[in-house]
């Protein structure tokens, strides 16, 4: 009987020690210090302990902010924050409605915000908690874009002496084929053109160019943005393999999976894909079939870490390797839990890296770092950033910051 007391002491006692952090508020800021960025704020009844997340999805962003405002946050209030899992599983199964990009970027930025109050709350870095380093920080690419092979070849040697050694190219094919990427574009009707003969003869000449002015070692890669059917991505997929890119990245559109089977079937080119797929199944079929190399997913639109270190998981199995989206079109707070999550997996391959525009340093700190080829994130408690809130107000939401749409010559939609 006193055995059964002691274990039931020791049982009770050991679970007091950790202190139930309740929820008490979750604040949402849309702020646009050169780009619109929707913010979450999840604060505790704990003095002074709060966390930060990421909840942009550029062009749709009010949508995020409304859906985290009107119907999430709500559920949430008297939680316990500690609670990363079951929260993360009530907002996508418990509330029925479930996926698409808002939603779970919208769960996103709660899951990214309760694992930095985690970390905070342990005195840990996000990746301690993830399991703890297996790497001094992650292999970063650099955009080279240019407007044709000269220039991409000079913004390849200026980034190489800056540290990198992975390296994407991408180039216009003059009135035929543009690559205009995250370019701001105010406007609704803003058309670009886009004809796949020329853009597939360039790509390869693209990359010959390359690498007889830089030679074999400057990995490179190349992102399709979904604009090729799958037989046209085979033949560039082909056409690019004496030349050996790094990846060649989204060559077809995300919804039919199984045609990257075509792709597959035609070369051994490296394939990576996922930046518009919204949680693991969708990436389901392409690992366990080993139709890619890596998975590009984006862990501010997959609803956080939880997801993407499941994702992860189920990679690693596979061989296939996790080279997570990092555009400058979500904010420096997804940045820094790319960088956690990498330092943490087994199976990282590589990390995207972005330039900000210069007014997100006033709102943001913690924004991972690069030197010698790596990102790196301090080993401050939580995801180890913070936002000046004073600093977001003087940036207020810009709309109309919408993607371009690209057409065929005939006037046609075509996948941008
Ligand atoms: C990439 C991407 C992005 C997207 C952008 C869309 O690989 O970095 O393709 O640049 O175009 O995130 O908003
Ligand atoms: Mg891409």
């Amino acid at each position: 009987m006193l055995i059964i007391i002691y274990i039931f002491h020791q049982y009770t006692s050991e679970t007091r020690e950790i202190p139930l952090m309740k929820i008490t508020d979750i604040q949402i800021v849309v702020t646009c210090p050169g780009r619109n960025y929707v913010l979450v704020k999840v604060v505790t009844d704990q003095p002074g302990l709060y966390g930060w997340g990421d909840a942009t999805l550029n062009g749709r962003e009010l949508a995020v902010a409304s859906a985290l405002r009107d119907h999430i946050a709500p559920l949430l209030i008297g939680r316990d924050a500690g609670r990363i899992e079951d929260t993360w599983q009530s907002i996508f199964r418990g509330t029925y409605w479930r996926g698409g990009p808002v939603l779970m970027t919208a769960l996103a930025g709660i899951d990214l915000a309760l694992w930095d109050i985690k970390g905070k709350q342990a005195g840990l870095p996000v990746y301690a908690l993830l399991g703890g380093p297996t790497r001094a920080g992650a292999l970063a690419y650099r955009h080279c874009d240019g407007r044709d092979a000269a220039e991409i070849a000079d913004n390849i040697r200026a980034a190489h002496a800056l540290g990198y050694t992975v390296f994407r190219a991408q180039v216009d094919v003059p009135g035929e084929a543009q690559f205009p990427d995250t370019t701001w574009i105010d406007s609704t009707t803003y058309y670009q053109p886009f004809e796949d003969a020329p853009y597939l003869r360039a790509i390869p000449r693209l990359f010959e160019a390359l690498r007889h002015e830089l030679g074999e070692t400057p990995e490179i890669l190349h992102d399709v943005h979904e604009r090729l059917t799958p037989i046209q991505a085979a033949r560039l997929a082909h056409d690019l393999e004496p030349y050996r890119p790094f990846f060649l990245e989204d060559p077809i559109r995300p919804e039919h999976k199984e045609s990257l089977n075509i792709v597959r079937q035609h070369s051994t080119t490296p394939l990576a894909m996922g930046e518009l797929f919204n949680h693991r199944w969708e990436c389901l079929p392409l690992i366990t079939q080993q139709l890619i190399d890596y998975v590009r997913v984006d862990i501010a639109h997959i609803g956080g870490i939880s997801e993407a270190r499941k994702i992860a998981a189920i990679a690693e199995a596979y061989h296939v390797k996790m080279a997570f989206h990092g555009p400058p079109d979500v904010a420096p707070i997804t940045h820094a839990a790319n960088v956690h999550t990498d330092m943490a997996i087994p199976n990282f391959g590589v990390q995207e890296s972005s330039i900000f525009p210069e007014e997100v340093a006033d709102v943001f700190r913690g924004t991972p770092t690069f030197a010698d080829g790596l990102l790196r994130v301090s080993d401050a408690p939580g995801l180890g950033t913070d936002v000046n809130e004073a600093a977001a107000a003087r940036y207020p939401f810009q709309p109309g910051g919408y993607l371009p749409t690209l057409r065929r010559p005939d006037g046609s939609v075509q996948d941008w």
